[in-house]
């Protein structure tokens, strides 16, 4: 223990030089910390538990009328209640506030409303059982002028507790079933801004459709350094194709991501639109939604001038994991034209001058054929 909190005091005094002199916010209490918090309040009670045992046994070696420890843990059960509780507002009230800003897509709007009515109703039951099982164990608890009254078995209630909750679950199923359904049973519509999105550890490969709305086929036989992607330019819709670094979608239009994986599986999340799906390789998956809040006006509501929508993989792929990061900038139409015109071909020079080396060297490359063979 104190190792440990020596230790904590020696990450303290650092952060707090730290703070000092670069300005930035120290962190002055890691985990450690609590952790030895805990232990120093579970030896705290077992010491009074102790006092009161001596207490007590003293008062009956002088022969005077013994604790009455039933009311102890009564009070104790009860306190354990009220403490309880207040830890349970607290935890609402101070990690309440760091949860997600509002949705910032059509479907995230209705995501929120199922999860908040979901804790609504769990809430409300949550306090009412709990006050129910403690303060019953305050109130009848152990008293020698009372006899239990025996009362082994009620059909009505076991009715009742028994269907209450079955009816509650399957709304809240049937409810959960229809949003989803809402949200992925999207039909394909002309329009659409189909984006591709390819994960590999570690990073996300991102390939916007060229003027033709079309993404031109991929296969990851034809992978390369310089076709991260693999895609075939045997199909005429690649050669418009544009590769870029940041992923900038207009705001109000329906984005359609193409969801693939190369190596392991990753996920796309997205927090601030409520969207998350797999991506699995050799399995491609997609995710329509349709953006909401421009990034300039998320920065004006939030008051953070330097929040950004974010791209993460939410999957433990392994060591890079971390890295898996992309912003995602929501603009207006005519911000999103002038930026999609300054990107860059996926077709680059380099690119280029690997086809054509596959069709000059072709007789010689059969062995290396799936990358080299698409000129065919
Ligand atoms: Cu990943």
């Amino acid at each position: 223990m104190l190792t440990l909190f020596g230790t904590n005091v020696l990450m303290a005094a650092e952060a707090a030089t730290a703070a000092a002199t670069d300005e930035k916010p120290g962190v002055g209490l890691g985990p450690l910390y609590y952790v030895l918090l805990f232990f120093v309040l579970c030896l705290v009670v077992a010491v009074v538990g102790k006092i009161f045992r001596i207490y007590d046994l003293t008062q009956q070696i002088q022969g005077k009328k013994a604790l009455n420890w039933n009311n102890i843990m009564g009070i104790g059960f009860l306190l354990f209640l009220i403490l309880g509780l207040i830890g349970a507002y607290w935890e609402f009230t101070v990690q309440g506030a760091m949860i997600l800003p509002e949705a910032a897509s059509i479907h995230g709007v209705k995501t929120d409303e199922m999860f908040f009515i979901t804790f609504g109703i769990t809430v409300v039951v949550f306090v009412v059982t709990q006050i129910l099982l403690f303060g019953f164990v305050f109130k009848y608890k152990h008293n020698a002028a009372r006899k239990a009254y025996y009362y082994p078995h009620n059909n009505t209630i076991e009715k009742i507790w028994t269907i209450a909750p079955a009816i509650v679950l399957t709304v809240l199923v049937v409810f959960g079933f229809f949003t989803w359904q809402s949200i992925t049973n999207s039909v394909n519509t002309k329009g659409d801004l189909n984006i591709e999105v390819t994960g590999h550890q570690f990073a996300w490969e991102i390939r916007y459709p060229g003027k033709d709305q079309v993404l031109g086929k991929s296969n990851f036989k034809l992978v390369s350094g310089a076709n991260k992607v693999g895609v075939n330019f045997k199909d005429k819709n690649s050669f418009d194709d544009i590769t870029a670094d940041t992923i900038v979608i207009p705001v109000r239009k329906t984005i359609r991501l193409n969801i693939h994986a190369q190596d392991v599986i990753h996920s796309v999340y997205m927090p601030h639109f409520r969207v998350q799906l797999n991506a699995v390789p050799g399995l491609p998956t997609f995710f329509k939604f349709t953006p909401t809040i421009t990034t300039k006006e998320m920065q004006t509501k939030l008051d953070d001038p330097k929040f950004q929508y974010l791209l993460y993989c939410n999957k433990i792929c392994g060591g890079g994991h971390y890295n898996m990061q992309k912003i995602v900038r929501v603009v207006t139409e005519a911000e999103y034209q002038q930026w999609i015109s300054q990107q860059k071909p996926y077709l680059s020079d380099q690119l280029k001058k690997d086809l054509k080396f596959a069709e000059t060297n072709e007789p010689k490359k059969e062995s290396e054929n799936s990358r080299l063979a698409l000129n065919n």
